[in-house]
């Protein structure tokens, strides 16, 4: 059966610019622009998600899905995610984004062994490599759904049941190896179940090992695979389980150090996890980036009234202006992207929502970019930070930055001098208002 093709009143999405009233259009994501000598597609290299864009039927706890989504025909059939999978090509050819994301089991439906389910992967992975040579639409990463089926109730790889975490390897196996054949430029392990709901039935200690045995396994089929590409662990604190082991930027780094795996991954910063974490998403975008460990984002946000993880489309300009300001300060993405990990609303149910949303995340990171950059050339804010680390830069300061001076040359400095120079302002207020000029 052929694709249906459902968006065929919708025109390929354009940027007409500013005072455009189009709502089918860019008014700020000119694909071509070119900021600090790259051109905007290059530095946000926008990604779709398969899972909430083509998965997600706006169901909540509360009630059924109510998207209209009229090319889906009701079965989780094999000859449906093929169908789907056509139709989400149309959908991103005509937004132009140059990325797509994915999880196994959005893709293919699970099958009755693991034997069936890998055939169903296959059987899609040919549409959806023969849209990509169609549509020069590439995967930004993939990874395997390990916190759906019900075997993974107590965890993937940190499950107390040791076929379970075999089943993991196999299913990662399996992902890697179509990630590959699909040139894909990241791999993500977002540990959806690794957690504990409480600590009166587990044994943390051996789950954290199992977790870094499973990832060494990974490294090294990788390498076996010859996969060029990125490893990135995606931290989230809770939900669904109440304490995550890849928590945050920092319990992950301290994880990757601890079981000697740095080198061989990098992070995937998601706005709505680093809330929930009680961080800002420039605060984990740092840590990460301290570390040379920042590699792609999901892009989305919170509600600052709600406790979970709502995966709203990002439309704060503020928001994605720190992130920008982060992400070209390290230098730009190499292998990762801005993957819209984020659903519309229960209440945005037409398939014509699914642009509506896409465009204002791309307008919103292209403001961002764009604000980010003249905040750069106008070089206020970095003088002021440079400036109020200046007394680095000479003196005593140099002396302990090069290892020169210990505690009885410091001693002996301060009996000299008798107290410190004084304090210079933090100037906080001050630095909102320069950031706002330029919003
Ligand atoms: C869930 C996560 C998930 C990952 C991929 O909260 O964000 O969607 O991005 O498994
Ligand atoms: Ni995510
Ligand atoms: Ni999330």
């Amino acid at each position: 059966m052929a694709a249906p093709v459902p968006f065929a009143k919708i025109p390929k999405i354009q940027f007409e610019g500013p005072k455009s009233k189009n709502p089918l259009a860019f008014k700020h994501y000119n694909p071509k622009e070119m900021i600090e000598g790259k051109s905007m597609k290059d530095h946000l290299r926008f990604s779709v998600t398969y899972w909430h864009t083509f998965r997600g039927m706006l169901a909540d706890m509360f009630g059924t899905g109510t998207a209209i989504r009229p090319w889906e025909d009701g079965s989780n059939s094999v000859a449906m995610a093929q169908r789907r999978a056509r139709v989400a090509f149309q959908f991103m050819e005509k937004l132009g984004v140059p990325f797509y994301a994915f999880h196994d089991r959005d893709v293919a439906p699970e099958g009755k062994n693991l034997r069936e389910s890998n055939r169903n992967l296959d059987s899609v992975v040919e549409v959806l490599k023969e849209e990509q040579e169609r549509t020069g639409i590439r995967l930004l990463w993939a990874t395997a759904c390990l916190f759906v089926h019900p075997r993974f109730m107590h965890g993937a790889a940190t499950s107390c049941n040791a076929d379970v975490f075999a089943f993991a390897a196999a299913q990662v196996k399996k992902a890697l190896e179509v990630t590959h054949e699909l040139g894909g430029e990241g791999y993500v392990f977002w540990g959806g179940r690794e957690g504990y709901t409480t600590l009166l039935n587990t044994d943390l200690k051996r789950e954290m090992d199992h977790l870094g045995t499973f990832m060494h396994m990974a490294v090294d089929y990788k390498k076996e695979l010859g996969f060029k590409g990125p490893f990135y662990i995606e931290p989230k604190p809770k939900e669904p389980t109440k304490h995550q082991y890849d928590s945050d930027a920092a319990a992950c780094l301290n994880f990757l150090r601890e079981y000697d795996l740095l080198d061989d991954f990098k992070l995937n910063i998601e706005t709505n996890h680093a809330t929930l974490a009680g961080h800002t998403m420039q605060h984990e975008l740092e840590v990460a980036a301290a570390a040379g460990a920042l590699g792609s984002i999901d892009a989305n946000m919170g509600d600052v009234l709600l406790g979970w993880d709502t995966d709203q489309f990002p439309t704060d300009l503020y928001l994605t202006t720190q992130v920008m300001l982060t992400i070209l300060k390290m230098g730009g993405f190499t292998t990762g992207g801005t993957n819209f990990d984020a659903k519309v609303r229960r209440e945005s149910f037409e398939p014509v929502d699914l642009f509506h949303a896409h465009i204002a995340g791309m307008d919103t990171f292209a403001r961002g970019l764009k604000s980010a950059a003249a905040i750069r050339k106008d070089g206020r804010l970095a003088d002021f930070v440079k400036q109020r680390y200046s007394s680095w830069d000479k003196g005593i300061g140099r002396d302990i930055e090069r290892g020169k001076a210990g505690f009885r040359e410091l001693e002996a400095y301060m009996l000299k001098k008798g107290d410190v120079e004084p304090n210079a302002s933090g100037r906080q207020e001050y630095l909102e208002n320069l950031i706002n000029e330029f919003i």
